[in-house]
């Protein structure tokens, strides 16, 4: 692929999973995120494995998972790891107090499994990502299969209005084996804590998307060409 004729968000992703990919040191167990951005990370990472860098690394989805096998990165059991020195992942939303919305690629009980097992949780982000508050992307939901109608209808009683995710014509079924129900609030969410804790309270809710009190550092792409390093926080 020839770099330079990639669109500036996609180069900004780019830079930044590079970046990142620097941040990791000789024997660490590293976490490795899902989405676009973190592609570019495993590629970068992965350059590094077969410049002579030793490390292994446990994934946060299948997808990255195979990624990581395809290009020779070692893989710790998934079932066996406890501590990880460092994880690199994506985000889809980041707002000024570095609470995030993750789940866009419906990864998120995995990539908030190894957020709290990290020593070290570095996000990677493009610019458009940075917002004042929380609330324009829709926040995933996962959802156990067993009574998700039921589980949807006490989500709606409480005013989380949204759809269950759908791919080619079928319920989107998550690498848990679960379904997705992404919520569209109609406002800037101003108590993202409280709105974790309501959910998670409604059982059938396995995990949501929101991430907060757990980033070390933010490194952002912009798309004039920096990565800006903010933290750690
Ligand atoms: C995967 O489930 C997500 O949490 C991703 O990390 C997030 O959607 C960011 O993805 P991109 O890097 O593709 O924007």
């Amino acid at each position: 692929m020839i770099t330079s004729d990639l669109p500036p968000i996609v180069k900004a992703k780019k830079r930044v999973g590079e970046a990142a990919a620097q941040q990791v040191k000789e024997g660490m167990v590293v976490g490795l995120g899902t989405g676009s951005t973190a592609v570019f990370f495993i590629h970068a990472l992965a350059l590094r494995c077969r410049e002579g860098l030793k490390i292994t690394a446990v994934a946060t989805s299948l997808q990255s998972q195979f990624l990581a096998q395809q290009l020779g990165i070692p893989m710790v059991q998934s079932d066996s790891f406890t501590t990880l020195d460092l994880t690199v992942d994506g985000a889809d939303e980041v707002d000024e107090l570095f609470q995030i919305i993750k789940g866009g690629g419906g990864a998120l009980m995995r990539e908030k499994i190894l957020a709290q097992s990290s020593r070290e949780w570095v996000v990677i982000i493009d610019e458009t990502k940075r917002v004042k508050a929380l609330g324009q992307f829709p926040v995933p939901v996962e959802i156990s299969p067993f009574g998700y109608a039921s589980t949807i209808e006490r989500l709606q009683q409480r005013g989380y209005q949204g759809k269950i995710r759908m791919e080619n014509h079928l319920f989107f079924v998550t690498d848990n084996q679960n379904y997705i129900y992404d919520i569209t609030f109609p406002d800037p969410i101003v108590d993202v804590q409280g709105k974790d804790i309501e959910l998670r309270q409604i059982s059938g809710v396995v995990e949501t998307g929101f991430f907060y009190n757990k980033v070390s550092r933010l490194m952002v792409g912009t798309l004039d060409g920096q990565v800006v390093d903010i933290g750690p926080v």
